[in-house]
């Protein structure tokens, strides 16, 4: 059911900032920036091969992005891993005692279908997953 890795998320202050690294000097390509207003996150995707690599600034005071540049600096922020079936996965993984963050899919950058699982059910590692309707 797991396709692969859709996307990794990092956390930086300034997308501006963070593109003159990512961008002007590793050489990735900026294919669009847009807003998260759910997710209270601006999001600029940047192609890495099959998969992308989503620089996140938070947009308010209350953002779990900024939450998390508070207490960790900018980083590693999730991995998104792609399903065909997202909410037959959370109804699995719910059955299985994981830390859900969302029991239900939402919609997140792209208008993509996603779910978080919670890190401390993870490893340490906040897991996103998506489900593409294309
Ligand atoms: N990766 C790994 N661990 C993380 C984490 C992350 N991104 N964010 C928080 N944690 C850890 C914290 O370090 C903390 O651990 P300790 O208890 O050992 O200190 C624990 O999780 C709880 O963290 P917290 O700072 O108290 O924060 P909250 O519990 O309030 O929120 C989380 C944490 C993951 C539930 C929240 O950030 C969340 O709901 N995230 C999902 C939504 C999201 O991140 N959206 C932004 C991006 C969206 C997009 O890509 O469009």
């Amino acid at each position: 059911m797991i396709k692969g890795i859709d996307h990794i998320g990092i956390a930086v202050k300034s997308i501006d900032e963070a593109k003159k690294f990512w961008v002007d000097t590793l050489g990735l390509t900026h294919l669009r920036t847009e807003n998260v207003p759910g997710q209270k996150v601006r999001v600029a995707v940047l192609a890495a091969g099959k998969a992308t690599i989503e620089l996140l600034e938070p947009t308010a005071a209350d953002s779990p992005v900024q939450k998390f540049l508070d207490k960790r600096g900018e980083g590693l922020h999730h991995l998104t891993l792609a399903t065909d079936k997202l909410a037959g996965h959370l109804q699995a993984l719910k059955v299985a005692n994981i830390g859900l963050i969302d029991e239900e899919p939402r919609i997140g950058a792209g208008g993509v279908h996603i779910a978080f699982i919670h890190p401390k059910s993870a490893h340490g590692v906040l897991i996103e997953m998506c489900e593409h309707h294309d």
